[in-house]
Parts: structure tokens; C-alpha cells; sequence
């Protein structure tokens, strides 16, 4: 990777500078503890080498395609004019074959964000990195070093191959022996309620989450290294370490925790919140979280990423000197489900499978029971109604706790109100919102200045993390002026979940659930930011240029 950086041409403004990255995409490998892998490269790597900026600068990313297919980057989080934002058939047409696309914007934010792929599943296949801005003031928070710490799930199988099961069986990846399709067979014989209770105690009504879980089969990186390779991150007892993490899965939510540490958050996708003590925090897919732990005794500590649904881990190393490495605790059980959990009376036993809670049985098909709230708690973790279990008694962020470092400029009610409901199929393995695929949807139409509340209700019993493009939402649990901006928002089981979104970028925009899977079988929409006075010529440059709008009134 190679990184030119200058100061401020003639003509900009005084203390701009302009970075530029040269990335080119390939196909080539990964090599992993046992042996290499094809995979897609940017610049001969997977993970993609780290891009790092000041805030204010004027970025040029030029990106040249050396696949035999079409390609994209996006910087995720990052808020530019649309064309920049790197999605086919929404920002821009795409990368052909041995062209070169260079990105251009200006970063007006800082923190921890990343950029990925968003053609076909090539994110899925290695093309992923972190994306770093410096701020221009100081920080709120001290540390003496930092590191990155990328999460990934890495699939031998190809993408196209996997969906394809899917969509063949949704319970192909099932490991179990009660499966998914034996659950639908029974429920279509004997209802839903006759099968619950055949099938689950009502004293003690469990199942095992890995029951339904929806793909499997991936090895868990850190930085791209697995589990016997250690990545390690070096300190000196008493050192403040800061942690950007970020979860770059395609479809793998993580519990993060570095026993005998606690975890300071500062950060949360990329914006500075108030420091919160915890023990572990769980990181929605493509979330980011920063945090600082001070190890001040001279030995090795775990840092240990379980997958959500307990699969496996992610493992990594904080030491002293290199060559060490901590005990990796074992993974803990699956947390298991009860239909309390799920906000069920027992009165749900007698109902047939139509009339619960307005779910079909297709739909309670995605259940995903580590992820079911406690009842009476609906925003037990970081997840928002994602609840693990309490490590010795230590605490688990939640979305309550996020509250933004400084209030929100222009804070007020919303406008209106859009309700979203996160619908699916999953015995044919469709997602959907409403019920409607992306293929068949009409964009969502937003006026540029309003703001816009998003109730998203969870009909599934998956989780879904909703990701906006272009602009930020501010995730409602309660704190105001203080409610932190995101981009990335979890929405648990069953639960929903309420964002403001300050429309204040016009073009087009993709609005989705960030599993990959999710995404690509139809839950995905797109924004479409008017100007305020409804005029027809909905796309213009943010920059005023008045030929540019008369250019795009034929849309
Ligand atoms: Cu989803």
C-alpha cells in the first residue's frame, strides 16, 4: 500500500490536506494455520490494508479492478455525496473489469470505520479492512497506544454456494438433529401450538439455539488470523490500550470480552460516547466499538470473541512480549431460550400458528434464541434485546448505556414516522421488509431537512442489523439529546426499535440488513432524498450546481 500525502494545494483551504490510497483488487489468498485459501485481495491482502486520515482531509481512493467481474467498495459510515458511496445501481454503476474508479470526498467526522466490498459477496471472499480518521481536536479519553482489532467469519465454502443451499434447504447448515424441517412438517400436520407442546416442556420450555441457526461453517478471525495464529497486541503493564473494534462478519454477531479486564467503551461506530464500564459488549455485524483496557499485571490476556450462537471464537492475545498467549477459556454453552423470553404467554400454546403475533410459522423459522431478551428487559445488551448471559456476574453493554459524548445539534421531534417491519421466509429463505422483496419494492422517499423516525418491528426471530447509508440515525433508547448516532442498529427477536434520522443528504441511498445472506435474498431498500420543495428532480450533487440539476430532471 502506498500512501501519498500532501499539504494544502493552492486553493483549498487553509490546513486541508489531501490523502490518497492506490487499492487494486485481485483475486489471491489467505493463509490460515492450516494452509492457504483463494480468496479476494486489495493490494495482495485480506484483510484490506488499514486506510488511515485526518479529519478534514480531502480523500482520493483510486480503485482498480483487476477481477473478471464487476466490483465495488463502500467506506462504511462514512458520510459523502452518494456517488462516492460505492453501491452498483444506487451511487454509481459499479467498477467494471480493468477499470479504475477513484473516489473523491471529504471527511467531516473521525473515529473507527471500516470499508467493504458491496458486489455480489465479495466482501464475504476478503475484501474488507478498517478505515481510521484521526480527529482534529483532542480526544475526550487517554490512551498510549491503540490497536485494530477486525473481526471476520471466514467461509471456505463459496458464497453463491452457500445461498444456494439455502434457498434449496433452509436447514442445510443445521447441525442438529432436530431440524428446521421437521419443526415446519410438524407445525404444518399439528399447528403451531400442538408442536410447542410436544416439542418443548411448558415448565421448562428450551431449545438449544444452534437448533436453527441459519449458515455455519466458519473459522473466526482476528486481523484476518485464526485461532492457533494468535494475533497479539503488545503492552506495558499499567499502559492504557485502546481497542478499535470492528465487526467486519458477514453474517457472525459477537460476544467480545478479555477476562480480567474491564472494558472502557469511548466509541461507538465511530462516534465518542460517554466511557462505559463493562465486561463484555456484543458487536452486531458491522458495528464498531472502541475501547480501553489498562492490563497492569506483566502476563498474556485472552481476548476472546465468541460467536453469538456459540460455533466457536475468535482468539487473540494481549501480552507483554511476544510468544506469549493466555489460556483460551472454553466456549461457554448456548444460551438457551424460553418462550418467556420471547414475550409468549402459555396462551400461545393453544393458538394455531397463524395468529402469533401476527407471524407466520415461515417467519418464527429464523428464531434465533441466544438472542431472545429476558422478559421485562427488553434492552438487556448491546444488541438491544440481546441478551448473554452474565459473565461472573459482570456486566454486558447495552443500548441504554450508549450515550452520545456531546448532545446533538438540532434536536427535536420527528416529522413523521415510517414503519419498517422486518419480515422473512424462511423455508424459502427470503428477506424482506413488510413482506416485500428489494426486487419488487418502490424506493423510500425522504425530503431533504425533514426528520424521520424509523420504528423497525422485528416480525422474525432473527436478529437484523439495519444499516443506513449517507446519514446518521440516532438510536431512541431514551436518552434524548444524548442518543448516540449510528449506523449500524441491532434489532433483536421479536423486539423493535426506534431511530431518528436527520435527512440531510440528498441522492440515492441503500438502507439494509448488513448479513450478507439477508441482503443479497431481498431485505434491502432504497432511499431516495428529495429536494424540500417536492420538486421532480430528485438527484443533484449536494454541492449547488445548477446545470447538474437541470441534467437529472428527465428522472
Ligand atoms: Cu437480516
Amino acid at each position: 500500500m502506498r500512501r501519498l500525502l500532501f499539504c494544502a494545494l493552492l486553493g483549498l483551504s487553509l490546513g486541508a490536506q489531501a490523502g490518497r490510497y492506490e487499492l487494486v483488487i485481485d483475486e489471491g489468498e489467505v493463509r490460515f494455520s492450516d494452509g492457504s485459501r483463494p480468496a479476494l485481495t486489495i493490494n495482495g491482502q485480506s484483510p484490506a490494508p488499514e486506510l488511515r486520515f485526518q479529519e478534514g482531509e480531502e480523500v482520493e481512493i483510486a480503485v482498480t479492478n483487476k477481477l473478471e467481474r464487476m466490483t465495488a467498495l463502500h467506506w462504511h459510515g462514512i458520510i459523502l455525496p452518494y456517488t462516492q458511496d460505492g453501491v452498483p445501481g444506487i451511487s454509481f454503476p459499479g467498477i467494471a473489469p480493468g477499470e479504475t474508479f477513484t473516489y473523491r470526498f471529504t471527511l467531516n467526522q473521525s473515529g473507527t470505520y471500516w470499508y467493504h466490498a458491496h458486489a455480489d459477496f465479495q466482501e464475504q471472499e476478503g475484501l474488507y479492512g478498517p478505515l481510521i480518521i484521526e480527529p482534529k481536536g483532542r480526544e475526550p479519553y487517554r490512551y498510549d497506544r491503540e490497536y485494530t482489532v477486525l473481526l471476520f467469519d471466514w467461509q471456505d465454502e463459496k458464497p453463491e454456494r452457500t445461498l444456494a443451499n439455502l434457498k434449496k434447504q433452509a436447514d442445510y447448515y443445521n447441525d442438529q438433529q432436530q431440524t428446521l424441517g421437521d419443526f415446519f412438517r410438524d407445525v404444518a400436520r399439528d399447528g403451531l401450538g400442538a408442536t410447542v407442546k410436544d416439542r418443548w416442556d411448558w415448565g421448562n420450555m428450551r431449545m438449544a439455539k444452534t437448533d436453527i441457526a441459519d449458515v455455519g461453517g466458519f473459522r473466526f478471525l482476528i486481523n484476518g488470523r485464526d485461532a492457533e495464529q494468535n494475533w497479539t497486541a503488545l503492552f506495558k503493564p499499567g499502559e492504557r490500550v485502546r481497542m478499535r473494534i470492528i465487526n467486519g462478519s458477514g453474517m457472525s454477531y459477537f460476544d467480545l470480552r478479555i477476562p480480567g479486564l474491564p472494558l472502557t467503551v469511548v466509541q461507538a461506530d465511530g462516534n465518542d460516547v460517554q466511557p462505559v464500564v463493562v465486561d463484555q459488549l456484543r458487536l452486531a455485524v458491522a458495528e464498531t466499538y472502541d475501547v480501553i483496557v489498562q492490563p497492569k499485571e506483566d502476563k498474556a490476556y485472552a481476548l476472546v470473541a465468541e460467536s453469538m450462537d456459540r460455533r466457536g471464537q475468535a482468539l487473540a492475545t494481549l501480552a507483554p512480549r511476544n510468544g506469549m498467549r493466555a489460556e483460551a477459556p472454553p466456549l461457554r454453552a448456548p444460551r438457551l431460550l424460553s418462550m418467556t423470553d420471547m414475550g409468549m404467554s402459555h396462551d400461545m400454546a393453544g393458538m394455531d400458528h397463524g395468529s402469533m403475533a401476527g407471524m407466520d410459522h415461515s417467519q418464527m423459522a429464523g428464531m434465533d434464541h441466544s438472542a431472545m431478551a429476558p422478559a421485562g428487559n427488553p434492552d438487556y445488551a448491546a444488541g438491544s434485546g440481546v441478551a448473554p448471559e452474565p459473565v461472573d456476574g459482570g456486566r454486558v453493554l447495552v443500548y441504554g448505556d450508549l450515550k452520545a459524548m456531546r448532545p446533538a445539534a438540532g434536536y427535536r421531534a420527528p416529522d413523521r414516522t415510517i414503519e419498517m417491519k422486518l419480515t422473512g421466509n424462511m423455508e424459502r429463505y427470503f428477506w424482506s421488509f413488510d413482506g416485500v422483496k428489494y426486487s419488487e419494492a418502490e424506493p423510500i422517499r425522504l425530503k431533504y431537512g425533514e426528520r424521520v423516525r424509523f420504528r423497525f418491528v422485528n416480525q422474525t426471530m432473527m436478529n437484523h442489523p439495519m444499516h443506513l447509508h449517507g446519514m446518521w440515525m440516532q438510536l431512541d433508547k431514551g436518552n434524548g439529546r444524548f442518543n448516540p448516532l449510528k449506523h449500524v442498529v441491532n434489532v433483536a427477536p421479536g423486539q423493535s426499535l426506534e431511530v431518528d434520522v436527520p435527512v440531510d443528504a440528498m441522492g440515492e441511498w441503500a438502507f439494509h440488513c448488513h448479513l450478507i445472506y439477508h441482503m443479497a435474498s431481498g431485505m434491502f431498500r432504497k432511499i431516495v432524498v428529495e429536494a424540500a420543495d417536492g420538486s421532480t428532480q430528485p438527484f443533484y450533487e449536494p454541492q449547488p450546481a445548477a446545470k447538474k440539476e437541470s441534467e437529472h430532471a428527465h428522472h
